[in-house]
């Protein structure tokens, strides 16, 4: 405003100070509009002037809320806490998560970690501990946790870890807890997010967000899912059309059904996608190997063996919407009438076609016992099958949801791969559950193909 002002007397000065020939060329140019002459003669007109200062007040006022909002904005801030427990012996049970020794004991110290931060000034900023790992140490177990806490991005990355630091040292001895931990063995350090998101996703069957379920969760005519909620799940394409759905179980490895591989086995003509959309999906990687269960025959419809391991080529780039889910132990026993769920962009009703966008339904586990009653399935559940579903039908599985996941959560957040989708009497009928190769019964059979 100031300096357009100045503009303006100058102007004016040359006006009043300029020569009859000059004054003819202001007067007579056309570089020099009328308008600037009225200026000249009245100065900036009193709107003009309003609209100039309150075009200034308003762009003060815009950048000093966006200063505001990016000083006060919440993030992520993740740290890696690791200390030793001097009352628990080590256990090779400790050395795989998916073990109910390492849940167990990760969980003990999971809710010792929360309750220390809960009942500090930090209970607003906290967000999350997830045991990474279990290491033996000759004086007991050093346990190694990621920590995760909002802190506003004003306040410095010394001053939020010097907070983290103080809590855990002066609460992690007082908690109630039984647990004894060794204070001078404890270490805090700051991750930056990738390395801190690295962590995470590579722990198997996490999930970013906590999702609740709502409306009718079936995949004939049921709920979608959204951004992160399955990052298991994988789309296995033939010649790059969705065929039969998938479980991620490392970078390389999918675990699928041996019938999705009927009459093409031939690596080449294969893909995998992720995402909960088949188009556009957030990853697509090349097929490397194709192992189907030596005893699993194409010919014989009585679906026994039906699991398959697919290796890919390059790895999966591990994020919070794609990464694997966790493989029982082979000794796991699912009890029936556990709350699982079952994912796959397979047909909404018998017979038809396959949906673009991801969808879930939640189902129960049938005992043999009952799946194989007479009006059920009648002797045709063998060991290494498992029903899910509803006897009174509606909610299910169906054609293209093949070899998709069923997967059940733990009480430490974990989800683990129950089923593999294999068959069943047409969809959602009425006696008529959905058929799961039983991940228990094939545990052993996969770690001999993958490692995992
Ligand atoms: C199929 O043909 C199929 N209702 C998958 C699941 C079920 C039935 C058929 C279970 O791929």
């Amino acid at each position: 405003l100031k300096s357009i002002l100045r503009c303006c007397t100058l102007r004016c000065g040359i006006r009043n100070s300029a020569s009859p020939r000059q004054k003819s060329f202001l007067v007579t140019s056309q570089w020099y509009p009328e308008v600037l002459m009225d200026r000249g003669r009245t100065g900036l007109e009193p709107w003009k002037i309003a609209v100039i200062v309150v075009s200034a007040i308003a762009g003060a006022a815009l950048i000093i809320g966006l200063i505001t909002f990016f000083l006060c904005r919440d993030q992520d801030r993740y740290y890696n806490a690791s200390f030793l427990i001097t009352n628990v012996d080590y256990k090779s049970q400790y050395e795989r998560q998916t073990t109910e020794e390492f849940r167990d004991l990760s969980q003990e110290i999971e809710t010792m970690v929360s309750e220390v931060f809960k009942g500090s000034f930090l209970s607003k900023r906290y967000i999350k501990c997830h045991v990474v790992s279990l290491s033996p140490d000759p004086a007991g177990v050093l346990a190694s946790v990621v920590l995760v806490f909002k802190f506003a991005s004003s306040d410095s990355k010394t001053t939020s870890w010097g907070r983290v630091h103080r809590v855990l040292r002066r609460r992690l001895t007082t908690s109630s807890n039984s647990l004894n931990v060794d204070l001078s063995t404890l270490s805090v350090a700051e991750l930056n997010k990738e390395k801190g998101d690295d962590l995470l996703n590579n722990c198997c069957g996490i999930r970013k967000q906590q999702f609740s379920f709502t409306g009718v969760e079936r995949i004939i005519g049921g709920q979608r899912a959204r951004d992160g909620e399955w990052p298991w799940q994988a789309s296995i394409q033939l010649d790059g059309t969705h065929r039969c759905g998938a479980s991620v179980i490392s970078n390389t490895w999918l675990v699928t059904a041996a019938h999705c591989f009927r009459g093409v086995r031939n690596p080449r003509r294969w893909t995998a996608s992720f995402g909960i959309l088949l188009r556009p999906p957030k990853q697509r990687k090349r097929v490397r190997k194709i192992i189907v269960h030596e005893k699993y025959c194409d010919f014989v419809l009585d679906h026994e063996y039906d699991v398959a391991v697919v290796e890919l080529d390059p790895p999966i780039e591990f994020t919070s919407d794609v990464h694997s889910v966790c493989l029982p132990e082979a000794t796991h026993v699912f009890p029936e009438n556990t709350s699982c769920f079952v994912t796959g962009w397979g047909a909404m009703k018998n017979d038809g076609y396959s949906v673009n966008q991801l969808r879930q339904a939640e189902v129960k586990i049938i005992s043999t016992e009952v799946c194989n009653k007479r009006h059920v399935y009648g002797g045709a559940i063998t060991p290494g099958m498992l029903c899910a579903g509803y006897l009174e039908g509606q909610v299910d599985a169906c054609q293209g949801d093949s070899g998709g996941p069923l997967v059940t959560v733990n009480s430490r957040g974990i989800w683990y791969l129950v089923g593999i989708v294999s068959w069943g009497d047409e969809c959602g009928k009425r006696n008529k559950p959905g058929v799961y190769t039983r991940v228990t019964y094939y545990r052993n059979w996969i770690a001999s193909k993958t490692g995992i």
